[in-house]
């Protein structure tokens, strides 16, 4: 089965609750696309792209599936709607109740319109590398070859920052999810 590493963030309140409720509800519904087989921390996020919204919940989790990348796509912005996300007035880089990107299917190297995987800036974004090198620090990029760690070590992160661009958060509802 390919292994699949998917993105996980939210900065709005959901049908399920605030962020934290709609990641943990997210990763039940997940469990039916396969097998979670890892799962990060919760991370507490500074918004990038469009800096004036609320910080982000951020994780990555690893997907044991036999969807094809495509229907696992498609699984995905089904489940983007169940939580509300609303694609029809949505601002880019702007706040959302969900949004579950497929950063890595296996090492394959896909690129078609509307499915680019690996995902094209996850390398520039500490919010998924940080989570990612969590769970998968020697996962090589098809793209680059080069691994988790190498990648998040040329991240130039300022950990002065304050508040922090990104920070693990402690949440019984994210580790109450059984894998
Ligand atoms: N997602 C974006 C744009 N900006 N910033 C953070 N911190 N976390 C995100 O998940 C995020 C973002 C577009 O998908
Ligand atoms: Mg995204
Ligand atoms: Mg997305």
């Amino acid at each position: 089965m390919p292994l699949a590493y998917l993105a996980l963030g939210a900065n709005l309140p959901s049908p399920a609750g605030p962020p934290e409720a709609t990641l943990a509800a997210a990763v039940a519904r997940l469990a039916s696309f396969g097998r979670i087989s890892a799962r990060s921390s919760l991370y507490s996020t500074a918004p990038v792209g469009l800096t004036d919204q609320p910080r982000f919940l951020n994780a990555v989790i690893a997907l044991d599936t036999n969807l094809a990348a495509r229907d696992l796509l498609h699984a995905l912005l089904a489940l983007e709607r169940d939580f509300g996300r609303d694609r029809t007035s949505s601002i880019p880089d702007g706040p959302r109740t969900l949004d579950l990107d497929v950063l890595f299917y296996g090492d394959q190297l896909i690129s078609e319109p509307g499915l680019e995987i690996p995902h094209p800036r996850f390398a520039q974004r500490a919010f998924v590398l940080i989570p990612l090198h969590e769970i998968a620090p020697a996962l090589r990029d098809p793209r680059s070859g080069r691994t988790i760690a190498q990648l998040l070590s040329v991240l130039k992160l300022d950990s002065a920052q304050e508040p922090p661009l990104v920070a693990r958060v402690e949440s019984t509802l994210w580790r109450a999810e059984r894998l």
